[in-house]
């Protein structure tokens, strides 16, 4: 694997960071799959492309309500020593700030679907908020819900209660993540939903930023203080780090299919896959009405076609 020239940072399943020096990464998003916890053997041509692209949507549509992690996503405004990587680059990839990331999960619910419909049929409950009873699966909640989530070791987040997030970060910034959350998810779940797409959640990462940029735009947003500007970081509102499902063929009381990866879902349940690795390629069917859907949930949220 390509690492740019640069020292590789970290990598999850589907997405790759490296040091760009000076205080920035480099966020590159892979057109790697996941699906049943695993990667899979086949990648979904332009799947990285069309993530980033709509990570820089929100960005920019959010911009108003949180500043983030972004410096460009232009490959001539990157160090020239990333010039000769422009093709590999280009569309998939964004120049960020390092930030002193917020070890909490931030996720908010407006309906009742995976760890929290479980949390729900156990306790009543999504952590530690009191639901009321008898609530179906995929549901919506009477309101959207602040579900935090501690990252663990075995690779699925915890849930975790809002005293355990002001356990680890202290009250008054515990607080901040969640009305951020929540006025986040607001703002996008209504734009979402005039587009045809339910937003069912989402999880969002922030971190910290020292001083301001040039044109000192963060200094406005931010809590002040030493520990530098609160930002939202990492990729934002895509597929990969949201559950979206279509209005038109919403019917709560069991599963919604994923609006992107259902058919890859059906697929490996077809072939009955154990779930172990190694994982299975897809057929070219498969990849090319997954492709599809990605370029779809693109379409509808931006309005705007995709050049690939
Ligand atoms: C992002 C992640 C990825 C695996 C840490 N601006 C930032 N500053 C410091 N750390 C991060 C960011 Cl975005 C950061 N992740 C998530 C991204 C591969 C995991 F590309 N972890």
């Amino acid at each position: 694997m390509s690492t740019f020239g640069l020292p590789h940072v970290l990598s999850g399943k589907v997405r790759d960071l490296y040091d760009a020096g000076d205080d920035r990464l480099l966020f590159v998003a892979s057109d790697r799959i996941s699906a049943f916890d695993n990667v899979l053997a086949s990648t979904i041509p332009g799947k990285g492309k069309v993530l980033t692209q709509l990570s820089l949507f929100w960005f920019d549509y959010l911009r108003d309500i949180v500043p983030n992690h972004l410096i460009t996503a232009a490959v001539d405004a990157y160090p020239p020593v990333l010039r000769p990587f422009h093709s590999e680059l280009d569309g998939r990839s964004m120049l960020v700030r390092r930030a002193r990331m917020v070890p909490v999960e931030c996720v908010a619910r407006g309906y009742l679907s995976g760890s929290g419909w479980k949390d729900y049929q156990r306790d009543g409950s999504v952590c530690g908020i009191p639901l009321p009873a008898g609530l179906r699966e995929s549901d919506r909640l009477p309101q959207p819900i602040f579900t935090p989530a501690a990252k663990s070791h075995s690779g699925h987040d915890e849930n975790i209660d809002f005293d355990a997030v002001v356990a680890n970060v202290g009250a008054p910034l515990a607080e901040q993540l969640r009305e951020l959350t929540l006025r986040i998810y607001a703002t996008a779940t209504a734009h979402a939903e005039s587009k045809g797409l339910i937003l069912a959640d989402t999880k969002f990462e922030f971190g910290f930023v020292s001083g301001t940029d040039l044109n000192g735009s963060y200094a406005e947003h931010g809590t002040g203080g030493d520990g530098g500007v609160l930002v939202l970081a990492d990729e934002v509102l895509t597929p990969d780090s949201s559950r979206y499902w279509l209005a038109s063929g919403y019917a709560p009381g069991g599963a919604q299919p994923s609006f992107d990866k259902q058919f890859v879902r059906d697929y490996l349940l077809s072939i009955r896959w154990n779930q172990q690795p190694p994982a299975p390629a897809l057929p070219d069917e498969v990849i090319s009405q997954t492709r599809a859907k990605y370029v779809q949930a693109f379409e509808a949220l931006t309005g705007s076609h995709l050049e690939f």
